[in-house]
């Protein structure tokens, strides 16, 4: 692991926001362990191990059913770990993978087979070294077929940059952390003006609101933790907006995070802060998870 590099939450609490049964975690990942599932070796850090006997504990103690696992670029395209824990879970489970253009149809059957219905798009600068988008169209249309769908993680000054991509991939789209607004901006700033209209203007693209503990400015003050109440105004708009394309899930293990550790209990309790009624919730962590990941 980096020097530095902050490990997940030991001890987090029980929330008190009870889930609904069935509750997706909708972002996830798991990390080696090393010694058995080594990190790629273009990787831009090298984190804490953070195993599927832990995710599955954390999802058991949060009160969750399911969840979608997403490849980190610290695995690269090697999605050994990821798939693991897929078969490991069986339907409790899917996953979002990461390819290289020359992946064949026979390993993304495998894929399939065992959970993955998506694919990875980052171009999250200080994680990926780029890639053409003449590749991801590729990829993306060899994915499609098998209906998949694609996941995006860019941050905000990108955007304006993407979008002619973002819709020229005619397929479902699911962006991360919100598009990773700055928060300080308030959301009446032009960016997430533009994120608003994007999703707007293309019933095709969804968003998870996550990752309060990335996107707050909050620091820890006086031992406590931040409330998060910076990012809430961002999820709420998102959820009542687009009730039907939203997802949410915790993030765990929280990969480079500098300010803090995040307290996993604490972050299902901004659930009932940005989704505020039964109905909302419910499709947040159930029907718009299920129809999305779970729908053959
Ligand atoms: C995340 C966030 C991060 C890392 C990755 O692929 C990754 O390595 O996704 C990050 O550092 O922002 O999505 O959990």
């Amino acid at each position: 692991m980096d020097k530095n590099y902050l490990p997940f939450h030991a001890n987090p609490s029980k929330p008190k926001f009870v889930v609904p049964v069935g509750a997706v975690d909708a972002h996830c990942h798991v990390f080696g362990p090393a010694e058995e599932f080594p990190y790629h070796p273009k990787r831009k850090y090298t984190p804490c191990d953070a195993s599927k006997a832990t995710l599955f504990e954390l999802r058991d103690h949060l009160g969750f059913s399911r969840n979608v696992i997403v490849q980190a670029s610290c695995h690269g395209t090697d999605n050994s770990a990821l798939l693991d824990a897929l078969k490991n879970a069986g339907e409790s489970a899917r996953g979002v993978a990461v390819v290289n253009p020359n992946i064949s149809d026979d390993a993304l059957k495998l894929m399939h087979d065992v959970g993955v219905r998506a694919v990875r798009f980052n171009f999250v600068k200080r994680l990926v070294d780029s890639t053409p988008r003449s590749v991801f169209l590729d990829i993306a249309d060899r994915v499609k077929k098998l209906g998949w769908h694609i996941v995006v993680y860019f941050e905000a000054p990108d955007l304006e940059d993407l979008i002619p991509f973002l819709n020229e991939l005619n397929c479902t789209i699911v962006v991360d952390h919100m598009g990773r607004p700055d928060v300080t901006k308030g959301v009446d700033h032009e960016d997430f003006k533009r994120f608003i209209s994007l999703m707007e203007n293309n019933e095709k693209i969804w968003t998870k609101v996550t990752c309060p503990e990335r996107l707050t400015a909050q620091l820890p003050k006086n031992g406590q933790l931040p409330n998060y109440s910076d990012v809430i105004p961002f999820a709420k708009l998102l959820v009542e907006k687009f009730p039907d394309r939203v997802l949410w899930g915790t993030d765990w293990p929280h990969p480079n995070m500098k300010s803090h550790v995040p307290d996993d209990g604490q972050l299902v309790d901004v659930i009932p802060q940005i989704a505020t009624s039964e109905i909302l919730q419910k499709k947040l962590l159930i029907d718009n998870p299920l129809s999305l990941y779970w729908n053959d």
